[in-house]
């Protein structure tokens, strides 16, 4: 017996010395300390032996189950710290460790360019109004003076929503509503996309515009130049002229087209130009009086003043952009260019 014992010891040592994981303790424990264990074994074998040797037997198993019990709990503390002390390192934060940087979203130019020119006009006085994009015929055109038979009418020209509902073509309809709600002074800015069957390499079937009136007693077209020269200048430089060529359209008489002295050669004529010296930026002109009277306004008491910007056209001329398909591609190689 005690040979066995003795046996069982060595045996023991070397299965808790290959023990590497909890996995393989529990199995340890289970046979030698478990109930069908060599340990319950050597307990069951106490019965061979003599009466008078029993006691002392017992005692000596006993004591080697204490034995194996204490060497077992040993290793298992070990077991664990370890094992903690691997999930520690494995979840350990380096707080020294630089963040990964985050980029900053930026605005898209053309509303860099829009809140650009919308900080000019409001420093001369004017308010902000955004009307709907979807119009009626009557908004769009009739009050505005244009003819039933007008060209731009035209189903190729305009994006027809239904009879007489339209996609707005300009931010027009908007001043509408604005002389429609308001009595004179009126001194408003009509922001906004606008849409048109077009495209090309300069234009877009939606681009946005900018639209601008003035409506009080006394109003004329020389303050419409003089306006435009402080605003071509706050965009574009201190050193810029402007130039008027008479021009038509249906809500405005006389109506003018802008053109700004070219920024990039100063006026001598260059490829940005085209030789020519002036750069076409928008058009305007004093309100045709059928507006006013459909408006409710009297043309014989009032009169005002009109133009309509486009904010892509300025955006280009700014930064240099030959193409507008550009602006709305959302290339981040393009748009990461344009900072506030
Ligand atoms: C332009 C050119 C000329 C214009 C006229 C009006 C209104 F509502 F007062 F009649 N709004 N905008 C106007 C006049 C717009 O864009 C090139």
């Amino acid at each position: 017996m005690e040979k066995k014992i003795k046996a069982l010891q060595e045996k023991m040592e070397e299965a808790l010395g290959s023990v590497r994981s909890k996995e393989e303790l529990a199995e340890f424990w289970q046979s030698y300390l478990g109930k069908k264990g060599s340990i319950a074994d050597l307990m069951k074998g106490l019965g061979a032996v003599p009466k008078e040797d029993r006691p002392a037997m017992g005692k000596v198993i006993n004591e080697f189950k204490l034995q194996v019990e204490e060497k077992y709990q040993n290793l298992r503390s070990k077991l664990e710290e370890l094992e903690l002390e691997a999930r520690n390192k494995s979840e350990q934060v380096d707080i020294t460790m630089p963040a990964v940087r985050r980029s900053m979203g930026t605005l898209h130019p053309i509303t860099i360019t829009k809140n650009e020119m919308i900080d000019v006009f409001s420093g001369m006085g004017f308010e902000v109004f955004e009307g709907p994009e979807i119009e009626d015929d009557d908004h769009n055109f009739t009050r505005l003076n244009v003819a039933k038979n007008h060209p731009a009418r035209d189903t190729q020209d305009t994006f027809y929503v239904a009879e007489d509902i339209l996609l707005r073509t300009q931010t027009s309809p908007g001043q509408i509503r604005v002389m429609d709600s308001q009595k004179p002074p009126i001194k408003v800015l009509v922001p906004g996309r606008v849409f048109r069957s077009d495209s090309d390499a300069t234009h877009s079937p939606m681009f946005h515009q900018m639209e601008g009136l003035v409506v009080d007693k006394g109003i004329t077209l020389c303050d419409l130049q003089g306006m435009l020269d402080k605003f071509v200048q706050a965009i574009f430089g201190n050193d810029i002229r402007t130039r008027l060529r008479p021009s038509y359209f249906p809500f405005t008489e006389p109506s003018v087209e802008v053109d700004v002295s070219c920024f990039e050669c100063g006026g001598r004529g260059c490829s940005l130009c085209k030789g020519t010296g002036w750069i076409e930026v928008l058009g305007g002109g004093v309100v045709h009086q059928k507006v006013l009277e459909n408006c409710g306004i009297d043309p014989n008491v009032y009169s005002g003043f009109a133009f309509g910007i486009g904010i892509e056209r300025i955006a280009m001329l700014k930064y240099g952009i030959n193409n507008i398909s550009l602006f709305y591609e959302n290339d981040l190689r393009f748009l990461k260019q344009f900072k506030d």
